[in-house]
């Protein structure tokens, strides 16, 4: 097993690190910005390092400032965490040549994964279930045509490069659809270095389910049930649950089984998510993987009683997972809610600001995932997330009531923040009869007022 791990990033994801770390026995070892000198986890890691300024371009994502504190804290490994390198196939390259283990997949898996199109035609020689589309990168407008005359509008071009709903646009028509596949590829271009796109059947309406996958060097491949994470805006997840509201047991398998098809086609290794849309009659399509541990892992915790970051680091050691298939079974209901410091009257806007007051909710059922703490100024210059409020009970219906009870704790003082939001998606009709889709936040919930 590794004996000291540093971690490439911060907030409440490296204090969550820190926390497996310590449980297992393992040193932690944090990096951190000029911005995050303050950060209330570098008091509780084993040792910490300043490596540059506060834009995330300096620090957090400068892959040679984080070797050379890797190699001074002489550590066995690096935990990426979400977001800034977690994803990076040459960060994960560069660790490999340094003789430090990437706690993710290997190189090769993210490179096929990361790359849409790539993923799409792993999933295809797979036999993983997909919408109708491209087998192939669409070169032309007429192509793009051709394409979406075959398979029936309304169609979406995607950036191969893309991912969390970037690069992409919607055609119900052949003006919409050439219009489209010009503004895909050109934003694709700036944004990602990368033109090539690709064309699917547009899915009105579906709901987001993802599946936790997570297997060790020893080809032991393990499926912890499934997320539903309909309940976004913009891409950004608000609230997520399991087991979904739509998904039945035997649904789960399935989709289980066909995420778990896929990762072995790859080789995959360490946490990984299989997202699927989901539409009403129950069918399941392959949308992407992510190649990381992602913010909502907790709510797959709670309901399979497995410690999925500990799990992680000893599939990256090449110990064999703590669980096997038959152990992970789904019982209870788990949801969380992403707690951001933002102005929900006002698009959204950020509220970075003084934490000047803070009673954070408790008791049965409870877990609060963050690094805050009173006295704590949330910087100004990354993720607007400052908390993970989870609950979890025995019925759905329990835990909504459980989070009503929790959200209504909480005190939070100096800044904004998506609580009175989240209130109201408790109390929401809807949401309670778990009829929700990944447009409901937009379209009903914030129109409503
Ligand atoms: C789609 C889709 C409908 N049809 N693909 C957005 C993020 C990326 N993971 C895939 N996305 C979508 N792909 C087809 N063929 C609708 C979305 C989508 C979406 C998906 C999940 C959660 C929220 C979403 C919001 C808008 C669009």
């Amino acid at each position: 097993m590794f004996s000291k791990i540093l971690i490439a990033n911060r907030g409440e994801i490296a204090l969550r690190i820190i926390r497996a770390c310590r449980e297992m026995g393992i040193k932690s070892v944090c990096v951190y910005s000029e911005a995050d000198r303050n950060g209330p986890w570098l008091e509780i890691a084993d040792e910490a390092y300043c490596i540059g300024p506060a834009p995330s371009a300096k620090s957090y994502l400068d892959i040679s400032r984080i070797m050379a504190a890797a190699e001074i804290a002489d550590v066995d490994a690096i935990h990426p965490g979400y977001g800034f390198l977690s994803e990076n196939a040459h960060f994960a390259e560069v660790c490999q040549h340094s003789g430090i283990a990437f706690i993710g997949p290997n190189p090769d898996a993210i490179k096929t994964l990361g790359n849409k199109a790539a993923a799409r035609a792993a999933a295809v020689a797979a036999g993983v279930p997909l919408l109708p589309g491209t087998k192939d990168l669409v070169e032309t407008e007429q192509e793009a045509i051709e394409i979406a005359n075959s398979i029936g509008y309304p169609v979406i071009i995607k950036a191969a490069a893309g991912g969390g709903g970037r690069g992409m646009r919607v055609a119900h028509n052949e003006i919409a659809l050439v219009n489209g596949y010009l503004q895909a590829r050109a934003e694709a271009a700036v944004a990602f270095k990368d033109d090539s796109v690709y064309v699917e059947k547009y899915l009105e309406r579906p709901r987001h389910v993802e599946i936790q996958m997570i297997a060790d060097q020893h080809g032991n491949y393990v499926y912890c049930g499934e997320r539903d994470c309909s309940l976004q805006r913009r891409h950004q997840k608000l609230v997520e649950e399991a087991p979904s509201p739509a998904i039945s047991a035997e649904m789960r398998r399935k989709m289980g089984e066909t995420a778990l098809k896929l990762a072995r086609s790859c080789k995959y290794t360490t946490a990984g998510t299989a997202e699927f849309l989901v539409d009403k009659q129950g069918n399941f399509y392959f949308m992407e993987v992510n190649t990381r541990i992602q913010v909502e892992h907790p709510v797959s915790e709670l309901v399979t009683r497995t410690d999925l970051i500990r799990a992680q680091i000893m599939a990256a050691a090449g110990e064999k997972l703590p669980f096997t298939q038959a152990d992970v079974e789904v019982r209870g209901h788990a949801i969380e809610v992403r707690i951001n410091a933002e102005d929900v009257d006002n698009g959204f806007r950020p509220c970075p600001g003084k934490i000047t007051d803070l009673f954070v909710p408790g008791g049965p059922g409870i877990r609060w995932d963050s690094h805050i703490k009173a006295g704590y100024s949330i910087p100004p210059n990354y993720d607007s997330m400052v908390g993970k409020l989870l609950v979890f009970a025995d019925t759905r219906e329990q835990a909504i009531i459980r989070m009503r009870r929790a959200l209504s704790e909480f005190k939070i003082e100096g800044i904004k923040t998506t609580i009175p939001l989240h209130q109201k998606i408790m109390h929401d009709a809807n949401f309670m009869k778990g009829d929700v889709d990944t447009s409901y936040i937009e379209k009903v919930l914030l129109a409503k007022g």
